[in-house]
């Protein structure tokens, strides 16, 4: 670059750090409270997890084997050295990435926030990290700031930007890297390696790339750790790494899987107010009722995080809308994961889902966005959601005689269908329900939304 232009940028740059708040000081940025910081995600109940790295173009298969679960995993599965690893990142160069057009689609389907893998456990960097040169800038062909072309395409289309960050590093030698230089026991998981480097690791390597990411690319929705069961990892560390995020941006919302002392289905038992982040993880489960705790359910449409192509094991769109509304009903979010390729595509398969859940949400989301849980328990024919003063019935088994049966607590003033207010439905209260005279057909299958506006 010209040194001119250098000058015009440095400028410029230093305006919009100025106009964004995108440098954040102690002082500038206002301090919410707990429930103002946790109000947009709260409302946001739906979101896009996006696990993208070198084992990306690994797809999950070395030769003839293919690695069990996740193909994220690939490193450990696949038995690579550190060494031999090391050509996937060199191979990074997924020229059809398109920050705009991924950002599109998960709006499209209706989804709020968007979680990246920045770092998976293989150690790669998706930015340009200055403290290290194992990220797409220095180690692969790509040299393009992936984390920063989805932040800019997040901030215009108005979607919450996220990053994950794993804990866990195969690759750096005072974590799990260079423990067995041949074969990496660690990387199997056996909670009883340690590195006595790792207080190293942590504190000039791990924070310096948490700070970069709270830095650099404006304000962070959620920062998402994963990787806190390494015996190497304590609780200590997990509160400051807490507190350190929250100093550079207050008002960051944390997952629980930044603390260690997590209990029942990953943190969802924890007491409100006990130190375990700002949200419960169940992973590719949900749980039976609603917890006093916030959380968010991550799944995936197969069977694995990173892309595999072998995993042709989908969950089917209507089975996907209806975790939706379950998650909802029970005052959860949900994050749903795309694997995109090593081009940077995602599989046609998840790109289907997610346009059948963008027209059913389009339809629905009045009864789906700032929802919180059903007041009643789960009914035979679908769950409750509730807003207000109105209470949304989501029917997934539409009922045959066209007589669909509510709660009998239910003080109702109109109800209608929710794609249908123009027309008021008949209902009917009995001693042991209240009964709507429903059409005979679902109209809006999979999932129809009835409104219930209650009566004071
Ligand atoms: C982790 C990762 O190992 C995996 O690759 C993926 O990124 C996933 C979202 O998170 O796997 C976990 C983490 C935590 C639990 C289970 C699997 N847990 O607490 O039950």
């Amino acid at each position: 670059m010209k040194i001119v232009n250098r000058l015009v940028v440095l400028v410029l740059v230093t305006l919009l750090n100025v106009n964004t708040g995108v440098a954040q000081s102690k002082s500038k940025v206002k301090k919410l409270s707990d429930d103002e910081r946790m109000a947009w995600w709260r409302d946001a109940k739906f979101g896009m997890f996006i696990h993208w790295g070198a084992y990306s173009i690994i797809g999950g298969e070395r030769g003839t084997k293919i690695a069990g679960g996740g193909a994220e995993w690939a490193m450990d599965k696949l038995d690579y050295t550190v060494k031999d690893y090391e050509q996937f990142p060199k191979m990074f160069n997924p020229t059809l990435f398109d920050a705009d057009a991924w950002v599109k689609m998960a709006k499209d389907a209706g989804m709020k926030y968007i979680v990246i893998t920045s770092k998976h456990h293989e150690g790669f960097a998706l930015w340009d990290s200055k403290v290290s040169n194992y990220d797409v800038m220095d180690t692969a062909p790509f040299k393009r700031d992936v984390i920063k072309e989805l932040s800019v395409a997040c901030k215009k289309a108005g979607i919450i930007f996220c990053v994950y960050y794993s804990i866990v590093d195969w690759h750096h030698p005072q974590a799990q890297g260079n423990l067995y230089p041949n074969y990496n026991i660690a990387q199997h998981d056996d909670p009883s390696v340690v590195n006595p480097e790792f207080p190293q690791y942590f504190k000039n390597y791990m924070k310096p790339q948490v700070k970069e990411l709270l830095t650099n690319y404006g304000d962070i929705g959620v920062v998402w750790f994963d990787g806190d069961w390494i015996s190497d990892y304590t609780t200590e560390m997990g509160k400051e790494l807490y507190n350190f995020i929250r100093e550079i941006q207050p008002n960051t919302i944390v997952n629980n899987r930044v603390d260690k002392g997590r209990t029942g289905m990953d943190g969802m038992n924890n007491k409100p107010g006990q130190f375990a982040g700002d949200f419960g993880t169940p992973e590719q489960e949900i749980p039976d009722t609603g917890i006093a705790t916030d959380w968010e359910a991550c799944m995936t449409m197969n069977g694995t995080w990173g892309y595999k192509p072998s995993d042709t094991n989908w969950k089917s769109s209507e089975d996907l809308i209806e975790k939706l509304v379950d998650i909802v009903s029970k005052g959860g979010n949900f994050l749903l994961n795309i694997g995109p390729d090593g081009f940077g595509r995602f599989p046609a398969e998840s790109i289907r889902r997610l346009e059948a859940m963008g027209q059913w949400t389009k339809k629905n989301g009045e009864a789906i966005y700032g929802a919180s849980a059903s007041p009643y328990e789960k009914p035979k024919w679908g769950r409750y959601t509730k807003k207000g003063d109105v209470l949304y019935a989501h029917v997934f088994n539409w009922p045959k005689d066209g007589l669909l049966k509510l709660n009998k607590d239910i003080k109702f003033k109109k109800v209608t269908l929710l794609t249908n207010p123009g027309v008021a439905l008949n209902a009917l209260k009995t001693s042991s329900e209240v009964v709507v005279d429903v059409p005979m057909m679902s109209p809006d299958a999979p999932v129809t939304v009835v409104k219930i506006e209650l009566a004071k």
